[in-house]
Order: C-alpha cells, then sequence, then structure tokens
C-alpha cells in the first residue's frame, strides 16, 4: 500500500430494504453484478469468494467498450451489518495504491441506514471523484433492492402540466424508466430547493440534482438502459437534433407558449400565466403581440416543415430527443384556432406530431387537465 494516503469519504445513504438484502448486494456474486457500477455502465464480469481474505473482481464496462476493473479481498464480514474490503483499480495510473472500503448496515424505519468510509486516497480529488462514482453506485443498488425499483431515487419536479416539464416525463416514458413525479408548481419554495431559478423541471437522483430539460433528457438518456434518446444517425443527424432543441429553446417555446398560448390563457388561466403573459407584452397590445408571434411560428413551423422532409421524425425514423421538446409544444399550439389554421399548411409537421401520438409515451404522459 503507498504512504502518506490521508483522504477518505464517507458517505451516508437510506435505503429503502432490509439490511439482509442489502447485505446481500455486497456479498452475492449475482446481486453485486446487477449494481456494482456508476449509472451508464455494466458490470461485465464479476467474481466474489465472500469469505474473510477471500479475493472478488468486477469488471466494469462502459458503452463506449471502456473497461474499468477493480480486484480486493475481503477483510470483515459480518452478516448483516458490516463488510470491509480492499479496492484496487488494476491497470491504469493507480494501480499502486490500495484503499479500504467499510460498509455498515443499520435497521431503521423499515429500511437500511447504509454507512460507508473509503478510506487512503492520496489527494482531495481522488477521493471526490470515488465520492460520485459511489453515489451513482448506490443509485443502481437502491434500484435493485427497493421495491419500487429507480422510483425509489429518482424523482420528477415539476408540474406536468408545463410543455418542458412533459418533455422531460416523455424521455422517461421512452427510455422506460420509473420515477416518481413530484408536481411542484414554478417558483414554490420547493421547487427553488431544486433550481436555481424555481423552474420547471428539475430532476433528482440519489443525490444528484439536475435542472435544464436538455441536461435532463441526456442524463436519463446515459444514465439508464433502454431506446436511446440521441439520434443514432450519425455526425448530421445529432448536430440537427441540437440545433432543433435550440430553435425551440431560444424561440419557439416563447413564440408558441409565452406570445401566443399564454395571451389566451391569461384571463382564465393561473396568476403565473397572467404575469408571464403580462411581461411578454410589455405593455402592447395583445392582438399585436400574438399576431408578431404568429409571424415567427409561420417561419419556425416552414423550418420544421422542411426539416422533416419525407421523415416520421425530425432527425429520421426514430424518435429523438427534439422530437420530445416539439410535441408538447404542437400539442399546446394546435388547441388554438389560430394555432390549428396555420398547421394546415404544414402536413409534415402534422404528420410527425401524429406519429408523436401513436407513441405509448405520449398518451402515458398526456397532461391529465386536458
Ligand atoms: N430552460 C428551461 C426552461 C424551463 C421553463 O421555462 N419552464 C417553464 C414551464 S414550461 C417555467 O417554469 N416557467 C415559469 C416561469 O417562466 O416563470 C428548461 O429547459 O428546463
Amino acid at each position: 500500500m503507498k504512504e502518506a494516503a490521508t483522504f477518505h469519504l464517507e458517505i451516508e445513504r437510506f435505503i429503502k430494504a432490509p439490511r439482509e438484502k442489502v447485505f446481500a448486494a455486497f456479498t452475492q456474486e449475482s446481486l453485486l453484478k446487477a449494481w456494482h457500477c456508476p449509472r451508464g455502465m455494466t458490470v461485465a464480469e464479476a467474481s466474489v469468494d465472500a469469505r474473510v481474505g477471500g479475493a472478488y473482481r468486477i469488471v466494469m464496462a462502459s458503452r463506449d467498450g471502456s473497461r474499468f476493473v477493480v480486484v480486493g479481498a475481503y477483510q470483515a464480514i459480518e452478516p448483516p451489518d458490516f463488510i470491509a474490503y480492499t479496492w484496487r483499480a488494476e491497470g491504469g495510473p493507480a494501480s499502486d495504491l490500495t484503499t479500504l472500503i467499510e460498509v455498515s448496515l443499520t435497521a431503521k424505519d423499515g429500511g437500511t441506514a447504509l454507512r460507508m468510509r473509503h478510506t487512503g486516497f492520496p489527494n482531495a480529488q481522488a477521493s471526490a471523484s470515488h465520492r460520485q462514482g459511489w453515489q451513482s453506485c448506490f443509485n443502481r443498488l437502491s434500484d435493485l433492492v427497493d421495491a419500487e425499483g429507480s422510483a425509489g431515487t429518482l424523482t420528477l419536479f415539476g408540474d406536468p402540466r408545463s410543455s418542458y416539464c412533459w418533455t422531460a416525463r416523455l424521455g422517461l416514458a421512452e427510455k422506460g424508466v420509473k420515477y416518481r413525479l413530484a408536481p411542484h408548481a414554478p417558483h414554490t419554495p420547493e421547487q427553488r430547493a431544486v433550481h436555481p431559478f424555481g423552474l420547471v423541471p428539475a430532476l433528482r437522483d440519489g443525490e444528484t440534482e439536475i435542472y435544464e430539460t436538455r441536461a435532463i433528457l441526456s442524463y436519463v438518456d446515459e444514465a439508464f438502459d433502454g431506446p436511446p434518446l440521441a439520434p443514432t444517425g450519425g455526425v448530421t443527424a445529432r448536430a440537427r437534433n441540437e440545433q432543433w432543441i435550440s430553435l425551440i429553446n431560444c424561440y419557439g417555446y416563447d413564440a408558441m407558449v409565452r406570445r401566443c398560448l399564454f395571451q389566451h390563457m391569461a384571463e382564465s388561466g393561473p396568476p403565473l400565466v397572467a404575469a408571464i403573459a403580462a411581461k411578454s407584452r410589455a405593455g402592447r397590445p395583445v392582438g399585436e403581440v400574438v399576431a408578431e408571434a404568429l409571424r415567427e411560428i409561420d417561419m419556425q413551423l416552414d423550418l420544421f416543415e422542411k426539416g422533416y422532409g419525407a421523415n416520421d421524425y425530425l432527425t429520421g425514423s426514430s424518435p429523438a430527443t427534439a422530437d420530445l421538446f416539439l410535441a408538447p409544444l404542437i400539442h399546446y399550439f394546435g388547441q388554438l384556432p389560430q394555432g390549428r389554421e396555420l398547421l394546415q399548411k404544414y402536413p409534415a409537421v402534422r404528420h410527425g406530431h401524429d406519429v408523436m401520438k401513436a407513441r405509448p409515451s405520449f398518451a402515458a404522459t398526456l397532461p391529465k387537465a386536458d
């Protein structure tokens, strides 16, 4: 072991499962294989000899094929409340460094309080990067042993009627990922606690919090199995996908939602909608603001029309994140008389929307208020 390796990390997590189950997940090869790597990776191989002095070897694999191998030996095995094992990365720059992991499990509130101490890092950077990795591993551990699966750690915060929240929910549904929905309205104290601007949506996975819908979708896509949300059609399709999302985020949402839909809802909708509508008008008459927005939307729809070409989706023959951003906007815009009328000019956009509407993810996430 290297001398003067003094940095350590400590993590405490509550896992909603009995500690016998959590203990087994650390010591049984088949269970360990199901979780002992960060999200986005898989355990390609694992061998476990869970006796004091027994060895283990875990091969973690990324989607890009790169591998990270850890080996070690069990120092203590005391079911169901304590395990200690050494940890060494095989190959790579830190392969001469052996660290120690100690895991204590205490029964608490019908579940398990897990405390892990990982000692022996040469610097703070190494311990911090392991902390992130362990938090991600423990999310997977929770997925495995919690009866709710990934809904035990994964929460989406936001009013499901919000178009951005809907986009995030479409992504989760397309991936087949289970989560809990906390239907917070924007700017409530609860939403401010998870989003610096109080906007919706925000995502929490265990200790990891993500805001901005595009970042949420990117996390969900890479962290979980299931069909890819990023376009599979190569570099141009990926860039095109980014282009459409940027167009929606920078111009489309503002024109279709703030300066069109919300102007129509300003009288009857919630106070926040009226406030956003008033801010967007900036003192101008409603008619002028809506007419200007419709001219811009006409131009945007024309771009989408050309973008679809003969395809069902914006980037080809399968849905990608840009489609998930566009679908809620077209749905809401198409509910306005001017929206329905304008959409008549754009058959490819209407077809693309019909294709999205036919997907199970759309029906599963359609806001209830509709
Ligand atoms: N850029 C953010 C935008 C999120 C956003 O604007 N959400 C709307 C609901 S669809 C919101 O919270 N609006 C409240 C406000 O603008 O004050 C994202 O991509 O998540």
